[in-house]
């Protein structure tokens, strides 16, 4: 029996170290596209920007105006009146995604208070307020913000949308997006495999790939030839 345990010691450090997060989405930063110089001004469904529909009003897409917060370019979403970009993505049912990005506000005028919303298929829309009080064009003090929706659909739409009137909106910048969950195959009634090797209910996001539960599947069943000592963990 003492070969089997150097294997389900490997297999259990294996199990901690994967990680459950992937990268998703295009051009986040607003990197890619028609150089817009200093800035440009878009209106709905301009293609200046790689990846993002401008859906309604106008945005200025950024360049040299002011730094941007990752890279050389991002979005006031108030371009003469507000804006609304999105992005189209693929996403896994059931699933749970993090949107995180990085917002600060024009300071060229008011209001002092630069507001836009999130939105993805299928979640809650959600408020964004930025104060810009203390911003200028030289430090715009972008701040990190953080969206998250459960996927409901296998193309999810992620759309901002300023709520700022004016040609003085929020900035926006650096969207990233990341699934932080698997979905939960306890709930597959067909597949018992994770009851015989006692994964707790709530796996806390671990993700376990299919090749690892034969892994995991083959230790259980060495598990159940190994001392008593060994065993008392499962309980
Ligand atoms: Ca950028």
């Amino acid at each position: 029996m003492k070969k089997f345990i150097p294997l389900f010691v490997t297999v259990l450090m294996l199990s901690l170290f994967v990680t459950p997060v992937f990268a998703l989405g295009e051009n986040g930063s607003f990197e890619t596209g028609t150089d817009p110089g200093a800035y440009t001004e878009l209106s709905s469904g301009a293609g200046n920007i790689d990846n993002w529909t401008i859906v309604s009003g106008s945005i200025d897409y950024i360049g040299t105006y002011w730094p941007a917060f990752e890279g050389s370019r991002s979005i006031d979403m108030s371009g003469t009146a507000a804006g609304s970009i999105s992005q189209t993505f693929t996403t896994v049912i059931g699933t749970t995604y993090e949107v995180t990005f990085d917002m600060a506000g024009n300071p060229d005028g008011g209001p002092v208070d630069k507001t836009m919303t999130v939105m993805a298929t299928g979640g809650l829309e959600e408020d964004y307020t930025f104060d810009s009080t203390d911003s200028t064009l030289a430090a715009m003090g972008w701040l990190p913000k953080k969206y998250t929706f459960t996927a409901t659909a296998t193309d999810t739409i992620l759309t901002f949308t300023s709520t700022t009137a004016g040609s003085f909106g929020p900035a926006l910048d650096n969207v990233k997006i990341e699934e932080t969950t698997i979905p939960d195959e306890d709930e597959d009634e067909d597949e018992d495999s994770e009851d015989e090797i006692g994964r707790p209910e709530d796996n806390h996001g671990w993700y376990v790939s299919t090749a690892e539960k034969e892994v995991r599947h083959d230790v259980a069943q060495s598990r159940a030839g190994m001392p008593e000592q060994s065993k008392k963990k499962d309980r």
